[in-house]
């Protein structure tokens, strides 16, 4: 996502030469020759793992069959895309591939042959339909579903152009491939379409670059009085910048805000401190596929806070004084943006720094006595009475299939959907918003950082790894993409202390279980931001889903301290030199498909409430109740179709009202947010609502169908638009009776991010998260049976693995 421009202010002459981020490394690494080191500490060499214990010692015994929600392979991808090719409906397979095509065209074409191509964006499994595939899982049939996949395609070559998804299969078959259009044509509006790394942010180089040689002496000026300075003397500037749609985008105008940002020069391969150091210089860029890229109309150019109607207004402005070492030029504010200043954007590991004497020691970490206990093959894991299958999807993220406890279903699906973020701002970085699925290179799923062990996870951890489409070289498998590992929390899972004991125990006791979590995690760096996704499992049948955010803040520019910044404290608040972090919040959906004692479903509400005795049961107040005035549950279950607040009722749960347990009581799930979630702020009339229905409340409840697959598409510029019908929460709930119904529960979790101080130079990671609980799903806890802590001379095992004592202090 990251554009690098570079500035050459050397001598007179002042030329802005435009070049790819792989020149721009290049670039980075000789200028580091030349220059040196800045000085940094080298990062310590991670120490030895700590002595691994035995492994693989719980054998793998389930049937595989959920294998059938694997992602497209590698090797699948290819043969859709041959089929696509041959058919003649694409005229590229991959937009990942096309990095150097897209400049060969620019140059000789001003990009028109790209923009008149059939391009093949994105290649995803199409989910199997659910009765083929839950019957397949049951053994009711011995006939996998075939599979499918589903294309998108960017179709410069329609007229008018659009966005198509193809279902192309079945694969693998002894049947002929076929591709079906899944979606109207013309629905899905080219000026609608995600944003693509690989393919747009070089036809935006262009009008950026034509901007940016229009300000040069603008730029150059205040870098020579020190505002656009560089470093140590060095003549280089590293400028990026960041774009995103503009809130006025229609059908007709795709419009791209840009924002101008530098880059800390000595961050070699990490640059995204730079999200911290924003300049006061903005401008648009209207996209006009009909016409050579870099003739594309810019205007709103904001520079210091003023808005010019050009480029060449501002710099026209700007020359009519030309004096530099001024707070003015000509007509023009100057605003000093000392990039230079950049140290306080960058950890700084230093060894003197160390808070405490213990900081020099190791941590404590995770080992296993007698090895792991869960046990995969492929993306089938089992764990503790746990069976599931994950995987992730390219676009969307973590997803779990098949997910059973104690030989039921729990879950027939459990899909992370969209992670969002809408930032205020008035200087700079204006209104920026984005939906992360949305980034062609920088999806959830598709930008999944290889985890680190003994940061990331445990050493203890195993790891899966996931096909992606970012990379320019086409799909490829990263590795160690997702990872497994069990872990204890440090409390226990259920503890009784009795003063009596027990009959053949001692006189006092202590009974209960240590608690240990299963968890599923993959993390994904959309550029600033990293969302760390986790599915944690516990041994009395909950699952939970947590989405943490870890990462840099993107911040505005501003004028000056707290006394002197538009932004503060409204939209905002300083946080460093000439920078204000921008107020944003965090939404993260969810599809959540329980199956609770089969799909004869109905969703319940609980609220507490106090009232009078009659209030409470409609009869009279019986003569031994002494007081009229009680605490009572009011249980509902709700009709048709809804969308709920997490704070308007007190509990939620999915129950199976004709599957009681042994106590007479309908079997459930409940759904607990798991920390004060926010919902979107934004009202329903807001551009971005258009298309944001699965935000508008936490929880809401459909009846399941399979053309509804998700309630996101990606793309950022689904602004006053819905998108299509396919994957539009506002179209899914449309009233339809939800009792004793295959449910679908679409989960919105959010935070408020109001930034502070200490969110510099990266924020402590902080989440969001849900848990599904099992409610009156058994007729006692579920870890009843399982040996106590003391049962299971767990003292004895870990002597066998342990590290070396400490001494006693
Ligand atoms: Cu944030």
């Amino acid at each position: 996502m990251l554009t690098l421009l570079l500035l050459l202010t050397g001598g007179a002459g002042v030329e802005i030469k435009v070049i790819d981020r792989r020149e721009a490394e290049e670039m980075m690494r000789s200028r580091s020759l030349l220059f040196g080191s800045t000085g940094h500490a080298e990062p310590e060499k991670p120490a030895d793992p700590p002595p691994t214990c035995p492994q693989g010692t719980v054998p793998f015994v389930g049937d595989g069959k959920a294998s059938i929600f694997d992602q497209l392979s590698i090797t699948e991808i290819h043969t859709v895309a041959d089929y696509l090719e041959v058919a003649g409906l694409v005229d590229h397979r991959f937009a990942s591939g096309l990095a150097d095509l897209v400049y060969e065209d620019l140059r000789a074409h001003g990009g028109r042959v790209i923009m008149d191509s059939n391009v093949g964006i994105e290649y995803q499994l199409l989910a199997p339909a659910k009765a083929e595939a839950a019957a397949f899982l049951s053994g009711e049939s011995g006939i996998p579903p075939a599979r499918f996949a589903k294309v998108t395609v960017f179709r410069g070559a329609a007229s008018p152009r659009d966005v198509m998804q193809y279902k192309v299969g079945p694969l693998g078959g002894a049947t002929s491939m076929a591709a079906t259009e899944m979606l109207a044509a013309g629905s899905w509006k080219w000026a609608r379409r995600p944003e693509n790394n690989a393919m747009e942010k070089a036809f935006w180089q262009m009008p950026v670059g034509v901007t940016m040689n229009t300000l040069s002496r603008l730029i150059a000026a205040s870098s020579s009085s020190g505002e656009f300075a560089g470093v140590d003397g060095n003549p280089y500037v590293y400028l990026s910048w960041w774009a995103y749609p503009d809130l006025g985008s229609t059908d007709e105008d795709r419009i791209i805000n840009v924002h101008m940002m530098s880059i800390p020069p000595q961050a070699e391969g990490d640059s995204q401190g730079g999200t911290l150091l924003a300049l006061p210089l903005s401008f648009s860029v209207h996209e006009d596929p009909d016409r050579p890229a870099a003739e594309w109309r810019v205007d709103k150019v904001e520079y210091c806070y003023r808005l010019y109607a050009s480029a060449a207004e501002l710099a026209s402005q700007f020359s009519a004084g030309a004096t530099p070492r001024l707070s003015t030029i000509g007509e023009v504010e100057v605003c000093s943006a000392r990039i230079s200043e950049y140290s306080w954007t960058q950890m700084k590991p230093d060894e003197t720094q160390r808070a405490a004497a213990g900081t020099a020691l190791s941590m404590p970490s995770v080992y296993e006595p007698q090895g792991s206990r869960f046990a995969t093959s492929g993306g089938n894991i089992e764990w503790m009475g746990w069976e599931l299958h994950v995987s992730a999807d390219d676009w969307h993220g973590l997803t779990a299939h098949a997910v059973r406890f104690r030989g039921e279903t729990v879950a027939y699906e459990i899909s992370t959907m969209e992670v969002f973020a809408s930032y205020s701002g008035v200087g700079s970085t204006h209104q920026v918003f984005y939906h992360d699925s949305q980034w062609r290179a920088l999806r959830i799923g598709g930008e999944a950082s290889p985890l680190a062990a003994g940061l990331d996870c445990p050493h203890t951890a195993s790891f899966l790894s996931i096909t992606s489409q970012a990379s320019d070289a086409g799909p490829e498998r990263i590795e160690r993409a997702i990872c497994i590992f069990e872990a204890p929390t440090g409390g226990s899972l259920y503890r009784h202390y009795s003063r009596f004991g027990s009959l053949s125990g001692p006189a006092e006791t202590s009974m209960g279980r240590a608690k240990s979590q299963l968890v599923i995690r993959s993390i994904t760096t959309p550029g600033n931001y990293d969302y760390i996704n986790n599915f944690v499992l516990d041994e009395d049948g909950t699952i939970s889903v947590q989405m943490d955010f870890g990462g840099y803040m993107l911040a505005s520019y501003a004028r000056d301290a707290a006394s002197n910044n538009e932004e503060y404290p409204m939209f905002g608040v300083p946080v460093g030199p000439h920078t204000n972090g921008v107020l944003h919040d965090h939404v993260v959906g969810y599809k959540v498909d329980l199956d609770i004692a089969g799909t004869s479903n109905s969703f319940q509400t609980t609220s507490i409430k106090y009232g009078t005795y009659e209030e409470a049961t409609g009869k009279t107040k019986p003569a031994y109740i002494s007081y009229n005035g009680i605490k009572y549950a009011e249980n509902i279950i709700h009709p048709t179709e809804l969308g709920v607040h997490a704070k308007d009722y007190d509990g939620y749960a999915v129950i199976n009202e004709e599957a009681l347990n042994a106590w007479g009581v309908p079997r459930g799930y409940e759904i607990v947010p798991l920390s004060t979630t926010a919902r979107q702020v934004l009202p329903d009339d807001h551009p971005l609502m258009a298309a944001g229905g699965w935000m508008k409340h936490n929880i809401m409840v459909t009846v399941r169908k399979d053309e509804e697959e998700l309630a996101t598409v990606p793309s950022n510029f689904n602004i006053g638009v819905p998108t299509p019908e396919r994957y539009n929460m506002d179209a899914f709930l449309n009233s339809e009776p939800i009792v004793k119904q295959d449910l679908v529960t679409w989960i919105t979790v959010g935070r408020q991010h109001y930034p502070k101080a200490e969110d510099v130079p990266v924020v402590s990671n902080f989440g969001v998260g849900f848990s599904l609980k099992p409610r009156n799903f058994y007729a006692a806890a579920a870890f009843k049976d399982l040996p106590a802590a003391q049962e299971t001379e767990y003292g004895a095992r870990v002597e066998a693995c342990a590290p070396p004592k400490q001494a006693p202090r």
